[in-house]
């Protein structure tokens, strides 16, 4: 396994309830890194990237904070870019999910010089697929997958380069319970593959990861979008928008842990976490514990 580097970026500029932009601080406090660290992993922690503040501005044509949002993204996309060229494994800790434009347009830049399969594994209660068009806040957090698949602003779908930065068929969701009506039209027209809690329900979680990494192996670029609110609400209160239904704790360990064992994990976002609605900082060591198993904790032990 390369070299794992943790770095933050403290924003919530592409959602309209502030906090996440406090969760590198409290993923350090649940120490993320030793945690790694105690299962043998060589990770160092990069620091924070630095971008403009949250100016809690009202949406404009259906975007809130485009200029900001597109500045941070700029800024991760380019360290994203600097980590994967460095040989280095980005483990980037979000701010909100809009950065994961940024994160995931330069694994694609990376995954396209390379001649490496790139496939994106989606971890989230919501889809992220409105544009400004259908958005009921203009959160662009609720935008970023419809962005990576060349629907959005231009200053978005363009940063890495190429527009779509991704393939619909590199890009597959897990744990999706809460989609708006447009956005369900979206999502099909795109033709993103939805494993949503339902399927969950009548399959089971080893059979819907079977099916969600099927044909992923050690040659594959794994990536892995975790949207915290993929886990449910009672679990992890920590969130900005909390919701019902999710997968249980023992759902979400076997779902790191079958991502580990595909050995393929090569980049990863950890987004939305909001320690300003955690209950002593109980979700982020939970994100710890999880991203242990994402990492192989349990392949240890075995
Ligand atoms: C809704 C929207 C969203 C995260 C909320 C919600 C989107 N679909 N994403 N929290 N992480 O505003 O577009
Ligand atoms: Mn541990
Ligand atoms: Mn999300
Ligand atoms: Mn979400």
């Amino acid at each position: 396994m390369n070299r794992i580097r943790m770095m933050g970026a403290p924003t919530d500029v592409g959602a309209s309830r502030r906090g996440a932009s406090m969760a590198p601080a409290a993923l350090r406090v649940a120490e993320l890194q030793r945690g790694l660290q105690q299962h043998g992993l060589d990770v160092i922690d990069g620091g924070d990237l630095a971008g403009p503040a949250n100016p809690q501005q009202p949406p404009v044509q259906g975007l809130r904070h485009l200029e900001q949002v597109v500045q941070w993204n700029q800024t991760v996309h380019e360290a994203v870019a600097q980590c994967l060229a460095d040989g280095e494994l980005p483990l980037l800790m979000g701010g909100d999910h809009a950065l994961a434009v940024g994160s995931i347009a330069a694994v694609a830049a990376h995954c396209r010089s390379q001649g490496k399969e790139l496939r994106v594994l989606w971890l989230d209660a919501h889809a992220d697929a409105n544009t400004s068009q259908s958005t009921p806040t203009g959160n662009i957090h609720g935008m970023p997958v419809a962005c990576l698949l060349g629907v959005g602003p231009a200053a978005l779908t363009a940063i890495g380069g190429q527009t779509p930065a991704l393939q619909p068929q590199q890009i597959c969701q897990v744990g999706i319970r809460s989609v708006d009506r447009e956005e369900k039209r979206h999502l099909r027209e795109l033709g993103v593959r939805v494993f949503d809690m339902r399927h969950i329900d009548e399959y089971g979680m080893r059979q819907t990861m079977e099916e969600a990494l099927a044909g992923v192996g050690p040659q594959t670029h794994l990536h892995v979008s975790f949207d915290v609110d993929f886990l449910d609400a009672a679990l992890a209160p920590g969130v900005g928008t909390a919701v019902p239904g999710g997968p249980t704790y023992r759902e979400a360990q076997l779902c790191m842990e079958m991502i580990a064992d595909t050995g393929a994990l090569a980049s990863l976002d950890v987004m939305e976490l909001n320690p300003a609605c955690d209950v002593r900082n109980q979700t982020a060591e939970l994100v710890v514990d999880l991203v242990e198993s994402l990492f192989g904790k349990s392949t240890l032990i075995r």
